[in-house]
């Protein structure tokens, strides 16, 4: 694989040392991570969540907006928002993540959006759950996937489409499952999917489609880029790969102390520091966050704060104490969920940069 496999229907792969190019800079420019310091919200505060957008924002006039639900149904339906705000509506705290997160630290580099860390964020999503609707829809017997079809539209490795993602019936129906007007107490921002988007707690970005004007039933898979060529774990271009679903454990720290402009290498006194951070996974509860401060050679358990029981896609905190001696330093953390999954200490590589959730390394000079 090489720059020369860039091409239609083609993942490109970086060449061995090829810098990130403008195209991924006009990427990384629209769509913006969180900073790390923020972190420190239970719940990111406005404008700090991370966005990804594959297309552009669409223009959706809310008053003449309405939702379709049809395919294999008995009773097709259209809601406008105040039909659906009518409806029983829940309020859930969700960590979101982009399942390209971590993809600019593989080597070779998929060419795409070039996310380090940076893509997630927490937000209380108001809504109503999906599954009474479907139900009142009148789902076929043969019924097997739902699909959500976004208001925007776009080309993407030269196969034009509106943003449509296919969800097995059985996550369409979990009760967590959301079709959300408000986000932090406010109705949706135009970036986040206004006036209404889906909201699938546990699931790695993709599954939460913005601008949402219809949800077809099927009585076969869905087979549509999105699904079928995009969000693949594979190993190169003849492996049609695993599909991207539930977002892995990962730990984070808030980066401590304070930053380089350029480098962002952090810079703290000795003495007592404390580090904090937060920790997630999609597929499990987090049971276990431990810290190293010596580059990975020893670790040590941190603290977690309890899990919240009315907040069970929520991340959670975690606190350690360093005493920091002068010198230089590589912090490490690294989160374990139920499901006995953890984080691996080199990047397991894919050709689209999916899920990379290798454990992050913080360098720190400790000053006198
Ligand atoms: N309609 C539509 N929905 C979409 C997308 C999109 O491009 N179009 N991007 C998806 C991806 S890849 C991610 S990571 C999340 C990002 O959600 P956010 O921008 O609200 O953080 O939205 C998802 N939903
Ligand atoms: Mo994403």
């Amino acid at each position: 694989m090489s720059a020369d496999t860039a091409g239609l229907g083609l993942a490109r792969v970086a060449a061995p040392g090829e810098g990130i190019g403008l195209d991924e800079l006009a990427l990384a420019t629209r769509n913006h991570g969180m900073p790390l310091e923020a972190l420190r919200y239970d719940v990111t505060p406005p404008g700090l969540h991370y966005v990804l957008t594959h297309y552009d924002i669409p223009a959706v006039d809310p008053s003449g907006w309405a939702l379709e639900i049809g395919g294999a149904v008995t009773t097709p339906l259209r809601l406008d928002l105040d039909a659906l705000m009518a409806r029983p509506a829940v309020t859930s705290r969700v960590l979101l993540e982009c399942a390209g997160n971590g993809r600019a630290r593989f080597e070779p580099r998929p060419v795409s959006q070039p996310w380090l860390l940076e893509a997630v964020g927490s937000a209380e999503w108001t809504g109503t759950p999906l599954a009474p609707l479907l139900e009142e829809a009148g789902l076929s017997d043969g019924a097997v996937d739902v699909v959500f079809t976004g208001a925007d539209h776009g080309i993407e490795r030269g196969v034009e489409q509106d943003y449509a993602r296919g969800l097995a019936l059985a996550d369409a129906l979990r009760p967590e499952t959301l079709l959300a007007w408000g986000m932090n107490g406010v109705p949706l921002p135009p970036q986040h999917g206004a006036p209404l988007r889906l909201v699938v707690p546990g699931w790695y970005g993709m599954a939460q489609v913005k601008w949402l004007r219809r949800i077809e039933v099927l009585d076969r898979p869905f087979d549509g880029f999105q699904n079928a060529t995009a969000y693949r774990m594979m190993a190169d271009l003849d492996d049609d790969g695993e599909p991207v679903t539930r977002i892995r454990p990962r730990a984070l720290l808030a980066p401590p102390g304070w930053p380089d402009f350029m480098t962002r290498e952090r810079f703290v006194r000795r003495g007592t520091v404390p580090l904090t951070g937060r920790a997630w996974s999609g597929r499990a509860p987090v049971t276990r966050v431990e810290v190293s401060t010596d580059g990975g050679s020893s670790w040590s358990g941190a603290g977690l704060a309890p899990a919240d029981p009315a907040h069970p896609y929520a991340w959670r905190a975690w606190t350690y104490t360093w005493t920091a001696t002068p010198g230089r330093w590589e912090l490490l953390a690294r989160a374990s969920d139920a499901d006995g999954g953890t984080q691996p200490a080199e990047p397991e590589w894919n050709l689209q940069g999916m899920a990379n959730n290798v454990v992050q390394r913080v360098p720190v000079t400790v000053l006198d």
